[in-house]
């Protein structure tokens, strides 16, 4: 089997998407992580936009972008997790195609400068639930997003899911319970041992920490915490 390794910086939510993609398929890699404010020489050099993940093989390739990581790992490791269906795998694809777009409008408040601008951003999430809701109700009984069979686009989702559980958990904003298929949705990967690369109380005070240090609107609702920034 090929030696992976996977740079990453710690909280990277783009990186964990590639990391559940080897944990599901049962390969062993090894997590390197880089400070970000002091990006080696060697990563600057290995990736083209300066950002994490990438996956390097055999210490010889280096793929990068973290959908075309977990194409690759899809189309080299067993279990396949694309549907066999060709329109089943383009709809899968055009689901993952959404996740950048979902990820600003569901965390986007995580960066809002102000309360209008945290109020703004809150306003966008219903959109984007809705029509997750909406895709879940045509892809049929759940309770991931193909039915029982896991795929790309749980890997895809599930960071940015957990981020918003944290951000509900820093400012309660409470709207995830109005579309009941996201919810189960949400809640299945969450408990799925894939999604964490990290003791899950850890990970989310680091995030915290993370959101703190921004100086944002909402970190004066996270307290002094004691744990080092990464
Ligand atoms: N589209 C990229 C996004 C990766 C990304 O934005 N990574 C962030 C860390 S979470 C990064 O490296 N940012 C550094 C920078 O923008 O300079 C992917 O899916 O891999």
């Amino acid at each position: 089997m090929p030696k992976y390794m996977l740079v990453s910086f710690k909280t990277c939510p783009w990186v964990q998407r590639a990391a559940i993609v080897l944990r599901e398929k049962n390969t062993p890699f090894e997590f390197r992580h880089i400070d970000r404010d002091n990006r080696p020489d060697w990563f600057l050099a290995i990736s083209p936009h300066k950002k994490v993940p990438v996956l390097r093989i055999d210490d010889k390739v280096s793929l990068f972008e973290s959908n075309a990581i977990n194409e690759y790992l899809d189309e080299t490791i067993a279990p396949r997790l694309h549907p066999d269906d060709p329109v089943e795998r383009a709809i899968n694809r055009a689901w993952t195609d959404y996740v950048p777009t979902f990820s600003e409008q569901v965390t986007g408040q995580a960066y809002a400068d102000d309360e209008a601008a945290y109020k703004a951003s809150i306003e966008k999430i219903p959109v984007a639930f809705e029509r997750l809701e909406r895709a879940l109700e045509k892809q049929g009984a759940g309770p991931l997003f193909n039915g029982a069979k896991y795929s790309l686009v749980d890997a895809a989702y599930a960071p940015f899911l957990q981020r918003y559980f944290y951000l509900d958990r820093i400012k309660p904003i409470g709207l995830i319970g109005k579309y009941p298929r996201l919810k189960i949705w949400a809640d299945t990967l969450m408990q799925r041992p894939s999604t964490h690369s990290f003791p899950q109380p850890e990970f989310e005070a680091l995030y915290r920490v993370n959101v703190k240090l921004r100086k944002k609107y909402l970190s004066q609702f996270i307290a002094d915490q004691a744990v080092a920034a990464e």
